[in-house]
């Protein structure tokens, strides 16, 4: 079973609960987010995120899907893997990632801290967007590929194919833990 399908395990355990207030509310516009339950990214809407995802899920919701950031990624085509700590002082540890592109990274996230971390991988635009809906409903349930939620003293990770070159950002969307500035850049060149 691989990291996408075990997710996708995850996603359908916990679909139930909180996350159709999060799609009613915030994604009414996105009414073709009534994606297949196998894909956890549409039921969590982080996938709505992206104005591509909606076109996409339809026919093959199990498929990974290219984001402006990436795709996700196979563990057996994992090149490099990278630590990066997560404190309470809202920072990450490093704070700048430089990737190949094409680049298969294995992210393993380690929360220092006595509060729930996570990270999310995207543009600033889509963070910034992301951030904004997990401020007006902290609760909210979000999970995909390009995300890792770390309870306090755990470790998760995520693993992620830098397909596209570019600027890119990850953080981590806590309900205020991104207003602080919990924030890191990614630099994918050629
Ligand atoms: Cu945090």
């Amino acid at each position: 079973m691989n990291t996408l399908q075990l997710i996708a395990a995850a996603g359908l355990l916990t679909a139930a609960n909180t996350v159709f207030s999060h799609e009613a509310s915030t994604h009414g516009n996105h009414g073709t987010t009534s994606a297949p339950a196998s894909t956890p990214a549409s039921q969590a809407s982080p996938g709505s995120h992206d104005p591509h995802a909606s076109h996409t899920s339809h026919t093959r919701p199990s498929a990974p899907q290219q984001q402006p950031w990436g795709i996700a990624g196979q563990a057996a085509q994992v090149q490099r893997t990278i630590t990066l700590d997560m404190s309470d002082d809202m920072r990450f540890s490093p704070a700048h990632l430089n990737v190949r592109l094409g680049e298969t990274l294995r992210l393993q996230v380690r929360n220092q801290g006595q509060v729930m971390h996570e990270i999310v991988l995207g543009t600033p635009q889509s963070l910034d967007r992301h951030a904004a809906q997990m401020l007006a409903q902290p609760g909210m349930a979000h999970d995909a590929p390009y995300m890792a939620h770390v309870a306090p003293g755990q470790s998760g990770e995520l693993v992620w194919q830098f397909n596209r070159a570019g600027q890119f950002d990850f953080a981590c969307l806590v309900a205020g833990h991104f207003q602080a500035g919990m924030r890191g850049t990614i630099s994918v060149t050629p």
